[in-house]
């Protein structure tokens, strides 16, 4: 270490003792020389300074610490007490008690260091400098999936999302469902039930006022709604399952009445999805529909129908059941007492679908 201290001439130190007196040694007679950090100690000829006293380098000190002014045994307090690190996202912290300790700094800082060999600009992540993806959410998302920087490879990734549920195909095809991160058309492998009415021996039990039969429109509704002129594949006089076809109902009490499918084999596991068409002229808290499907054990309501739906409609039901190997469905109407007279409800094609089947 260079002193930054010169001593001046002999005579001069002599001349300047000679005031307190003649044989005084310099290092040990009270006074602070130019050449001392603190009175008696520092500088290139006295003793080093205790921890406390003035300094103005290290070697003032007998702790070889200087800091701010005064001598330390706090390694830490030294200047430049660690080297600085070139990794872009380690810092070399100081610890009194373990000396210099390489540590991360925290996660998501940016490291954009422009050293030839720094990595690009990227974000730092337990202490490796990670380039940034970029914008994956606009370009790695989709109807079934989520873009996401994957912060350990650097690399965007999609997430699956909705696996199994319903989704809108690319180029206006209509519905499909998410699998495996895409929307995928309705695999025919999966459907396991449908009926368009079109087979008088699809086994449907009928309970009064429901009928099968042709299309015929009504115009008697109190709401406007008739019944439709076509089935729902727009056929006219199509086939379809109506509450009395071509005519209202009339506002009395009404007691349920159902029509029911035929027992419905279900592949083991499987997710099911039912799907119909359907117009409807019923009335809330008067006249009401209902979607039921029966697990093996009871009948589960899994909708309670629009009141009020005036041109054909798809609805789509997830059914949430437990793994059985069987289940039927069917649709339900009952009234208490009505205020008017309303067209009723009309149902067409329905499909059960098995979201996690493959053909
Ligand atoms: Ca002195
Ligand atoms: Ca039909
Ligand atoms: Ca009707």
């Amino acid at each position: 270490m260079v002193s930054e201290y010169t001593l001046t001439a002999g005579e001069g130190v002599e001349s300047d003792s000679d005031s307190d007196s003649d044989d005084s040694d310099p290092c040990d007679n009270g006074i602070q020389e130019p050449w001392e950090s603190d009175i008696d100690c520092g500088g290139p000829i006295c003793v080093a300074c205790d921890l406390g006293q003035a300094c103005k380098v290290d070697s003032d000190c007998d702790s070889a610490i200087c800091a701010d002014g005064l001598c330390s045994d706090n390694p830490c307090e030294q200047a430049n007490a660690c080297p600085l690190i070139a990794a872009p996202c380690l810092q070399s912290l100081c610890d009194p008690e373990l000396g210099c300790v390489l540590e991360p700094v925290p996660n998501g800082n940016p490291c954009s260091d422009t050293g030839p060999m720094d990595p690009p600009p990227g974000t730092c992540f337990d202490g490796i400098c990670i380039d940034d993806c970029g914008p994956c959410e606009e370009e790695f998302s989709g109807p079934c999936r989520v873009g996401i920087c994957d912060l350990l490879s650097g690399e965007c990734a999609a997430i699956w999302t909705q696996e199994g549920e319903l989704c809108e195909l690319p180029g206006g095809m209509g519905e499909g469902l998410c699998f495996e991160g895409s929307c995928a058309p309705f695999d025919f492998g999966s459907l396991i039930f449908s009926s368009d009415f079109g087979d008088p021996n699809a086994g449907w039990i009928v309970d009064e006022p429901w009928q099968i039969g042709n299309a015929i429109g009504s115009a008697c509704s109190d709401n406007g709604i008739d019944d439709p002129l076509t089935d729902a594949d727009f056929d006219e006089g199509g086939q379809l399952a109506g509450l009395l076809i071509g005519g209202c109902l009339p506002p009395e009490p009404t007691q349920k009445a159902c029509i029911t499918s035929v027992p419905i084999q279900v592949p083991f596991g499987s997710e099911l999805i039912l799907r119909y068409w359907e117009v409807a002229d019923l009335t809330p808290g008067t006249a009401r529909g209902s979607v039921e499907i029966f697990d093996g054990k009871i009948w589960i309501e899994h909708l309670e129908a629009a009141p009020q739906v005036p041109l054909w409609s798809e609805q789509t039901i997830p059914l949430e059941l437990p793994p059985i190997p069987e289940i039927q469905l069917r649709f339900c109407f009952e009234a208490s007492e009505g205020a008017s007279l309303y067209s009723g409800w009309s149902i067409d094609n329905i499909e059960v679908v098995c979201t996690n089947c493959r053909p």
